[in-house]
């Protein structure tokens, strides 16, 4: 038997056991059946007959006799999601349900008004597209259906004047496919989400040809068609950042075309690489075809949601004013000519280079994409500043410093404790490191980001990403919360002063905070949190000079050599070493270093610091004894090294590696002028990982192995999986393996003896029993030692002994 026999028995056996049912709970008989099924013909979507005299015939008038019950089934023969709805006489609609997979079907049963009608039937999804017929009742006939009007008010007509290629750009245009493709002779068309089209009408042909391609259609035409209508009827085998995948090509995107839009960017795909508007006349004409589109409108609920959302999930890559840094930058001026569409393409789907798939991780529908992706073609509007007295307003000093132990209080190891970001539940969790039990958990700052502990390691401070600051004094018995206060609304980091030299003794002296917004960093005092001084960070940028509005303070760093912090400035690109011996007469010298610096860490002998400039894919390296730029090396693409890690390199010496978010690799750089002069800051060596989004690496001087994560990568069995390098043989990894079935590994961090690596499990707080937890392993076997389960999104842990003496 042909496999299209097959399918039609198989269709009709379905039919039939459904037709059974329906007769045996309907009170009427079924006179009449049909089955439609979803093909394309001549680059259109429609309904095709399956059997009888309608087999084979393109939207057929379906025929039924007045007061007739009839029986339609819809069988799903390709891949997109299918319906059937028909209108009767009354205005009334009668709908099937949706068919979402090759195979489903779908029937609807119902009666047909008593005397003769014309009954419109269509496709909800694609009746702009070619899916309609009509249902003729008694003596109706077809001409009433031939009768319809061209294009309805919502389906335009192509605008007079406009020709092919013009309307081809500004369907391209409302369609927003320039966010996510490249098409020759279309402005602004550099994406590198989807495929690139260069060459996509001769690419067709090939596939069709060799019969590689898996979908419905037989032309080049037909082809690109299913690929709007339908895109994961067939999956392209390669996208700029590796293999393409399903659901990245939003299918909504064929409902925002009309048919002429549709055909013309068929026609103009089908023509490539031949047929681009390559014209200097074509191009500015296309230009002016694709003018920004308007402003998309909001109500107030909505902008407020997408306000709010930004805040929370955007602003720390692309800035609370859209200017961008770690994420490109979101100002109405690169949004509207992405289009809606566009825009919420990438914010459903992400993308290789770090921007995290926010639709399929389920943190946002398609409709609240949507949303987002028209707040962000409105301009950002703009959050207020917070003075040095509103902070002072904040400060609670909840337990006074004469009023704190004078001496551990805890017979527990507390320079072993773990402090845990439970990042959802906005909480830290003080963990012993000995026996693994939760000493206290305590409210800090929503979504906390980071900890660090004072010189003498007695108090943690957790920074939250609203610029709240919590003070825990370790030494309680159960260690609490002694002072709180606020000095920003987004901030991401903290320090402490830990010189003690000639110069003086500032152990647990001051705290600091890096605010992202208002752009400054806030001097406190380190016992009790009282604000001390604000300094803002607005400044032009090493590249051109040109004016900032919101340089955002990154990483801070204590200097071991002189009492300075290393205040890294993001998007102006300079390294500021604040000096805090006379806080009144400050001195801060500015080091010119490199765009978008983010995290980094100290060397393994403290002199040196290294940071990640993420978007220019660099590193920084400041020597902390004379205060200058030593060198800027040039590493993959985005390095996220969190604090780096320090090791020595069997051929290369004495390194810091860094990790990256664009790229599968580690690269090391050598960090040892006196011992490896003709090595010394450049990257030696490339370390390749079975994939990208890593955000974090660790060591131990102790330790055989390197640690890394992939956290951010899409694939979600790879965000979960983890590998370690032999020190030994850094040419590739030792191993890779999934530390538990679901959410995202992230984060290491060594007990107090270098014994034990600590993952987290980054699981989904909204989810019991996957809310996340913390896997610890034997750092000599890589054996599972335990688990600390139920933790509420467990991510950074700060061990306080390392902590303090920079062990990474
Ligand atoms: Fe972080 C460090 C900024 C997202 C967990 N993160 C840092 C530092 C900065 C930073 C500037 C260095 C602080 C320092 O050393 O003083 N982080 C940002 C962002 O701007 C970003 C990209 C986006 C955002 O919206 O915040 C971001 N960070 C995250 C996360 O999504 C992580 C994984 C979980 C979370 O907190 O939401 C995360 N960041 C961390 C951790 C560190 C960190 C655990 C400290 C690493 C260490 O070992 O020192």
């Amino acid at each position: 038997m042909k496999a299209g026999h097959l399918i039609k028995a198989g269709l009709l056996f379905v039919l039939l056991a459904v037709v059974l049912a329906a007769c045996a709970q309907a009170s009427q008989v079924v006179n009449t059946e049909y089955i439609l099924t979803p093909a394309m013909r001549d680059g259109k979507f429609v309904f095709l007959g399956v059997d009888g005299d309608i087999n084979g015939v393109v939207n057929p008038a379906l025929r039924v006799q007045p007061g007739e019950r009839i029986t339609v089934m819809l069988v799903n023969s390709g891949e997109g999601t299918h319906d059937i709805v028909f209108v009767l006489p009354d205005g009334k609609k009668v709908q099937s349900d949706a068919v979402k997979k090759k195979g489903e079907t779908v029937s609807l049963t119902f009666t047909v008004p008593h005397s003769d009608a014309v009954i419109k039937y269509y496709d909800s999804g694609h009746e702009k597209l070619g899916m309609k017929g009509v249902l003729l009742v008694g003596a109706a006939s077809d001409s009433a259906a031939q009768a319809e009007p061209a294009a309805s008010a919502d389906q335009p007509q192509k605008p007079a004047g406009l020709y092919e290629k013009e309307l081809a750009m500004q369907a391209f245009q409302k369609g927003g496919c320039s966010a996510c493709h490249v098409i020759p002779g279309v402005p602004g068309a550099v994406g590198t989400i989807g495929p690139d089209l260069s060459q996509i009408g001769q690419a067709v042909k090939a596939r069709l040809e060799k019969g590689e391609y898996t979908g419905m259609a037989k032309t080049v035409e037909d082809y690109l068609t299913e690929s709007i209508q339908s895109p994961d009827a067939f999956i392209a085998p390669a996208c700029p950042t590796g293999p393409c995948g399903k659901g990245v090509m939003p299918a909504s995107l064929a409902q925002s075309l009309n048919a002429d839009e549709l055909s013309a960017i068929v026609q103009y795909l089908g023509a490539l690489p031949d047929g681009a508007s390559t014209g200097a006349a074509e191009t500015s004409q296309a230009q002016t075809a694709a003018p920004a589109a308007e402003t998309p409108a909001l109500t107030a609920e909505e902008f407020d949601w997408a306000k709010q959302t930004y805040f929370e999930r955007c602003a720390g890559c692309h800035g609370t004013l859209r200017k961008g840094a770690t994420g490109p930058a979101l100002t109405p001026d690169k949004t509207l000519p992405k289009g809606t569409p566009g825009l919420a393409a990438i914010i459903f789907n992400g993308t290789t280079r770090g921007m995290p798939d926010w639709g399929k991780q389920g943190v946002l529908t398609q409709a609240e994409t949507e949303t987002m992706a028209k707040f962000l073609q409105n301009e950002p509007p703009a959050p207020p500043e917070l003075s040095l007295q509103q902070m002072k307003d904040s400060w609670q000093l909840i337990t006074p410093v004469n009023q704190r132990p004078a001496a551990p209080q805890t017979k527990r190891n507390w320079q072993n404790y773990f402090i845990v970001t439970l990042r959802d539940a906005g909480q830290v969790a003080i963990i012993d490191g000995d026996t693994k039990e939760i000493v206290n958990t305590v409210d800090s700052g929503y979504a906390v980001h980071i900890t660090r502990m004072s010189a003498s390691g007695r108090y943690a401070y957790v920074i939250g990403r609203d610029g709240r600051l919590a003070l825990i004094d370790l030494w309680m018995e159960k260690p609490a919360v002694v002072a709180r206060v606020q000095t920003c609304y987004d901030a991401r980091s903290v320090e402490v002063s830990k010189y003690e030299g000639p110069e003086g003794d500032f152990r647990d002296k001051y705290a600091v905070t890096g605010c992202y917004w208002p752009p400054h960093f806030a001097i406190l005092d380190g016992q009790t949190l009282e604000p001390l001084k604000v300094v803002s960070t607005r400044s032009y940028t090493v590249d051109t000079g040109e004016y900032h509005p919101e340089p955002r303070v990154a990483a801070i760093v204590a200097s071991h050599f002189h009492p300075e912090w290393i205040i890294n400035v993001k998007e102006s690109g300079l390294i500021w070493m604040v000096n805090y011996t006379d806080l009144q007469n400050l001195t801060i010298k500015q080091i010119e270093a490199s765009k978008f610096l983010h995290d980094g860490g100290l060397d393994s002998t403290h002199r040196y610091f290294l940071v990640a400039a993420n978007q220019s894919n660099q590193v920084a390296v400041v020597d902390l004894k004379t205060d200058t730029l030593t060198s800027i090396v040039d590493v993959g693409k985005v390095p996220h090294p969190g604090r780096g890690v320090n090791w020595i390199d069997p051929q290369f010496g004495p390194v810091w590696s860094t990790p990256h978010l664009g790229e599968a690799a580690v690269v090391s750089i050598a960090t040892d002028p006196d011992g490896h002069p003709e090595n010394a800051w450049k990257a030696v060596r490339a370390t390749p990982l079975p994939g990208s989004g890593s955000l974090f690496i660790k060591s131990h001087p102790n330790s055989p192995w390197i640690w890394v994560d992939m956290t951010l990568n899409s694939d979600p069995a790879l965000a979960r999986t983890i590998c370690v390098i032999a020190k030994a043989d850094p040419t590739k990894t030792y191993k890779c393996w999934e530390v538990g079935a679901y959410g995202r590994a992230v984060h290491f961090e060594y007990n107090k003896d270098g014994a034990e690596v600590w993952v987290s499990l980054w699981g989904d707080a909204a989810k019991p029993g996957e809310t996340g937890e913390i896997v610890i392993y034997d750092d000599k076997t890589l054996e599972e030692k335990a688990r600390i389960k139920d933790l509420i999104t467990p991510t950074g842990k700060f061990n306080v002994y390392n902590t303090v003496n920079d062990i990474y």
